[in-house]
């Protein structure tokens, strides 16, 4: 029991409605605090006073860094241990009672031997700190998409950061009412020591447990560890889906609405694409763009037989170095206050910077690490020190960013009339292809790779092969996971066009073929068009390409022959793929859907009648 009730010290007055309104919360509260023995327990209800004392608070701790708030109001500066720079996915488990529950790509635990491991590191964890109770709504309250979480910690930051990324406080505490189901997250940060760090997902017990920690993905406990890795098996059985997607809403000329939800890997351009400002040719034309959701997506099929999307955040935590008012000037306007930035470099005038920020270069400042940093500084291996670290992050909220969309809010959510794969690969894989029907989409999804990137701990630039961009934060057996989507395929009467495209394909050297970031706008409006069978496309073995002339370059200019490179399909190393996809496809032995199978067949065949 907590330390608060046994020492008498009295339990206020809210806390003893608390208890006597939700029995169930309180019980699993008090038994976690016995457990990690906090000093005291307090119970957030996200009101703008509990930000302001939480903030000074962590100030005080050395927890938060205060920023010029002149230049930047309410903005704030978080440094994590060296370690503890990103998800750790060798430490991430799926505790199930059967492995094969958690499948071939996943760790595994049983649930038997993680909470004993786990109990050993959080016993007396919190001693001298205070454990915070966070309600949560991942979605909108009071949607039927939507899940409440209750999230323990010991760390002001991740309530700071659970506040801007959720709905946080009393409202989702009331929307639980007091019997309702939640998922029980349990964080400490306890000694920080990535050798007593364990990220475990309970779904049998709709629990998460995560201790020595203190980053993002691996401790705000309702995005990885609930939107996806839990929500996924929740969306299995309950038919919907939870998928690692951007919701983008295109404002045509027209004036129509429509909406895409695209998957791509970490660091691999979600948050720039749901942010993109159209590049003045098309801007002409009339299009606008309105952001939904920019790294998860709830999709669940409506009485129409559409699919129908949510964004169940409420908050960015985006990748920093690289954005600039020329890549993403929505995202530089949405940072511009009430933001906690993670890892950056911070100037002599208290504001923060970064590789490939706007302005040049510092002559001095103090780097991720607070340590003294200037331009041109190596390591003794002569490579560069960076100011900022490769996967330093933002978390600003939603409604900062100029083009959200109201809609984010409402219950329903977006129909969607397309759905993207993406990956980074500078070959094989041309800028954008359309999938043959719903089940040669799947296989796309089921096939993509990618080139790993700082958003994982691990080799950077190695392919990898990464399903639908749910590799990370799928919280049950894939090839389960894949015959879940030829289930819905089956369900869905509409269905959106499936999609792949790259960004990221270079030339001889090394140099990037597509300006991507907003001109990418001119692939949406090609894949929009092509939903509508608005323009015919070219057929290929892997799918149909774009006409280049059906794709409008108003204002852009490629070098000579730079749209062939980019559309090219290379028989010889798609045969080359194959044959991996066909290792990867092998470690799910009978349980991989035989339609997997039947189509990475199909393709061969077409490969092979295929000229060079
Ligand atoms: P997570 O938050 O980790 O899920 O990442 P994300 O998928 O939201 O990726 P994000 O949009 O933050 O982009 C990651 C990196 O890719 C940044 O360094 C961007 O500058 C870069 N990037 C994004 N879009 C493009 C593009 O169209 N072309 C190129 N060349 N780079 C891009
Ligand atoms: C990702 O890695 O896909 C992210 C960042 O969006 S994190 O929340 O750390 O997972
Ligand atoms: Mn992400």
């Amino acid at each position: 029991m907590a330390k608060q009730m046994l020492t008498g010290r009295g339990i206020r007055g809210r806390e003893y409605a608390l208890m006597i309104k939700y029995p169930h919360v309180k019980e699993w509260v008090d038994r976690m605090a016995a457990m990690c023995q906090p000093d005291q327990i307090h119970w957030c209800d996200g009101s703008e006073e509990e930000r302001v004392r939480l903030t000074a608070e962590a100030l005080k701790a050395g927890e938060l860094i205060e920023l010029n708030q002149k230049k930047a109001p309410g903005c704030y500066l978080h440094r994590t241990a060296r370690n503890d720079v990103a998800r750790t996915e060798h430490l991430t488990y799926i505790c199930t009672s059967f492995q094969g529950d958690a499948g071939p790509t996943n760790n595994w635990m049983s649930p038997r031997e993680a909470y004993r491991k786990a109990r050993e590191i959080f016993t007396g964890a919190m001693k001298g700190r205070t454990m915070y109770v966070v309600p949560f709504a991942m979605g909108p309250i009071g949607s039927p998409f939507s899940k409440i979480g209750i999230e323990l910690t010991d760390s002001i930051y991740v309530v700071l950061n659970m506040r801007i990324m959720t709905r946080m406080g009393k409202a989702a505490l009331n929307a639980l009412g007091p019997k309702g189901e939640f998922t029980k997250c349990l964080h400490s940060k306890a000694d920080l020591d990535i050798n007593r760090r364990l990220i475990l997902h309970f779904p049998e017990d709709n629990a998460i447990w995560s201790v020595g920690s203190g980053y993002g993905g691996n401790v705000l406990l309702g995005k990885k560890c609930l939107a996806l890795r839990i929500a996924s098996v929740l969306a299995q059985r309950e038919k919907w889906f939870a998928e690692h997607m951007l919701i983008l809403g295109v404002e045509e000329p027209d004036g129509r609405h429509l909406y895409v939800a695209a998957a791509f890997p970490s660091a691999c351009g979600k948050t720039n694409l749901a942010m993109l400002l159209p590049p003045e040719g098309l801007k002409q034309k009339g299009y606008r763009i309105w952001t939904v959701g920019d790294d998860i997506a709830w999709m669940r099929l409506d009485t129409d037989g559409q699919l129908w999307a949510v964004n169940p955040e409420m908050g960015f935590f985006g990748v920093v170095p690289g954005t600039n008012m020329r890549t993403n000037p929505n995202a530089m306007l949405t940072v511009k206050s009430n933001t906690i930035f993670t890892n950056v470099a911070l100037r002599p005038d208290n504001t923060v910077w970064w590789e490939g920020h706007d302005d040049p270069a510092p002559a001095k400042a103090l780097d991720w690490q607070g340590k003294k940093w200037k331009p041109g500084m190596t390591e003794t291996d002569g490579k560069a020190i960076l100011s900022s670290h490769p996967n330093s992050r933002f978390t600003a909220p939603f409604t900062n960013c100029p083009t959200h969309s109201f809609r984010y809010n409402q219950h329903h959510g977006v129909p969607i009339s397309a759905i993207i794969f993406g990956g980074r690969r500078a070959t094989l894989a041309p800028l954008v292809y359309e999938a043959m029907n719903w089940e040669h989409g799947v296989f796309m999804g089921a096939t993509m790779a990618s080139e790993r990137t700082a958003a994982q701990v691990g080799a950077i630039g190695e392919v990898r092969r990464d399903p639908m961009a749910m590799l990370p934060f799928c919280g049950y057996n894939m090839a389960d996971y894949f015959g879940h989507w030829f289930d819905m395929g089956e369900r869905i009467r509409q269905h959106p066009k499936i999609f792949h495209v790259n960004w990221f394909r270079t030339d001889e050297k090394g140099r990037f073929l597509w300006p991507g970031f907003g001109e990418n706008l001119r692939i949406i409006e090609w894949i929009l068009a092509r939903s509508r069978n608005a323009v015919a496309g070219v057929q290929t073995p892997i799918g149909y390409v774009p006409n280049p002339k059906d794709i409008d370059m108003t204002g852009l200019r490629l070098p000579a022959g730079a749209m062939d490179k980019l559309l090219a399909v290379n028989k010889k190393e798609w045969l080359a793929e194959l044959d991996s996809v066909g290792k990867f496809f092998d470690q799910f032995g009978s349980r991989l859907p035989d339609e997997l199978w039947a189509q990475h067949k199909a393709l061969r065949q077409r490969l092979l009648a295929s000229k060079a």
